[in-house]
């Protein structure tokens, strides 16, 4: 007795015609999910890129905003000078302001000094010396200035910072940089400016 092929599955003909339909459909659900799930990726390497930019820019306000426009020093490769106003600084020192009494000098707390210092084996040259993908990367430190070992890491991976004053308003500029975990490059810049807090 011969059984029907059809009442007992796919004849071989179909099993191909179905697999030239599916297969495509297949690779385009794989590579859209692919696409889909490298975007996120990107999507949240920008988003925790800024984040940190902020969170570093918020660090640096936290401790320049009471400083003493009058206690402001940068170093001018001789000496500890005055910083001259409109000009970008990536080093500056300065006290904080303890309490401003009716008459007489301000009282000011221990100095502390704010620095850029590019990371080992990077130049200030615009290039990436050391192969990391990051161009002209450094540390952005703070220490009391009388206790260099006092030192701590305010923000890493910063490609440009710079420090500014315009009277007693502040700018600062701070571009950071990483990568997704596909290894894309993301960077962030911000541009800010502030009062100086009792001055
Ligand atoms: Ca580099
Ligand atoms: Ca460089």
């Amino acid at each position: 007795m011969i059984r029907n092929p059809r009442t007992h599955g796919f004849t071989a003909i179909e099993l191909m015609i179905g697999l030239t339909i599916l297969v495509p459909i297949l690779f385009a659900v794989l590579s859209t999910g692919t696409v889909v799930t490298r975007s996120m990726a990107v999507n949240e390497g920008a988003a925790a890129v800024w984040a940190d930019t902020v969170q570093i820019k918020n660090r640096i306000l936290q401790f320049l905003r009471p400083a003493s426009l009058g206690s402001m020093q940068i170093y001018d490769g001789m000496a500890w000078v005055l910083p001259a106003e409109a000009t970008p600084y990536q080093t500056l020192r300065y006290r904080t302001l303890d309490a401003m009494p009716v008459t007489g000098q301000p009282y000011l707390k221990r100095g502390r000094e704010l620095s850029f210092q590019l990371d080992r084996g990077e130049t200030a040259d615009g290039k990436d010396n050391d192969g990391d993908g990051l161009v002209d990367e450094g540390r952005i430190f703070l220490a009391f200035s009388d206790s260099p070992a006092s030192r701590s890491v305010l923000g890493s991976h910063i490609e440009q910072f710079s420090m500014m004053r315009k009277g007693r308003r502040f700018f600062i500029s701070l571009q950071r940089a990483r990568r997704d975990r596909n290894g894309t490059m993301h960077r962030a810049t911000l541009q800010t400016s502030f009062y100086l807090r009792n001055n």
